[in-house]
């Protein structure tokens, strides 16, 4: 099913997990470290330049903040493990990002963002083990891919997925939201996950 890209749209901001409206269309959620490039890819699957507020400081998105697409919702969660900020804040992410995984909601896929360029956190694999026990649909994005050159991009996506412990099934997507790499392919994933919902 094509979706048009045109028609996204902000909806709303929860500060808390509890605050957030019934689910009534599949979801396509963004989750990762703060600063790895959650916002960005999202402009750039939109075609977008600023519909999701990017960072210069890491933290930047702080609540769960909805989009709509037609018939498929969009969610940008906040990053985690920012470690330049106060204890309370710090942690502020976790009930809101595992709040949000452990409602009754149409979760048709996750996209995991991790950096390219730096090795895995142990966050990194917290969230994996935390998405597979609670049955969310995922998919591993490898972020900022044009900061490397063609080699080592591809030993780092072999080296991260032995830090992930992904499995054979999990699909990862080395991409790109300044090249473009990768986008079209996620675009595709996003597709076959919500077709695979009605
Ligand atoms: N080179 C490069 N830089 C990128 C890419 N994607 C994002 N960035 C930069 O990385 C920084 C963080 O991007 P955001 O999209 O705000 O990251 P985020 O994950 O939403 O960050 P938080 O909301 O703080 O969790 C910005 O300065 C972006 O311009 C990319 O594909 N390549
Ligand atoms: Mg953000």
């Amino acid at each position: 099913m094509a979706i048009n890209y045109q028609l996204a749209k902000f909806v709303t901001s929860n500060a808390k997990a509890e605050q957030v409206a019934p689910s009534v269309r599949p979801e396509i959620s963004f989750v990762g470290r703060s600063n790895v490039g959650k916002s960005s890819l999202m402009n750039k699957i939109f075609r977008r330049k600023d519909l999701v507020k990017v960072g210069g400081t890491p933290g930047k998105t702080r609540q769960i903040n909805f989009f709509n697409v037609g018939d498929v919702d969009f969610v940008d969660l906040p990053g985690y493990g920012y470690a330049k900020v106060s204890k309370a804040e710090m942690d502020a992410w976790r009930p809101l990002i595992e709040g949000y995984f452990t409602q009754d909601r149409k979760y048709a896929l996750c996209v995991l963002l991790v950096d390219i360029r730096h090795d895995a956190s142990p966050l990194d694999v917290q969230m994996i083990e935390f998405l597979q026990a609670n049955e969310i649909p995922f998919m591993i994005a490898f972020t900022k891919s044009d900061k490397l050159g063609t080699n080592k991009r591809r030993q780092q996506v072999a080296s991260l997925c032995r830090q992930l412990a992904v499995a054979g099934d999990v699909v990862v997507v080395p991409c790109s939201s300044h090249s473009g790499d990768g986008v079209d392919d996620i675009r595709t994933l996003i597709e076959d996950a919500v077709a695979q919902m009605a």
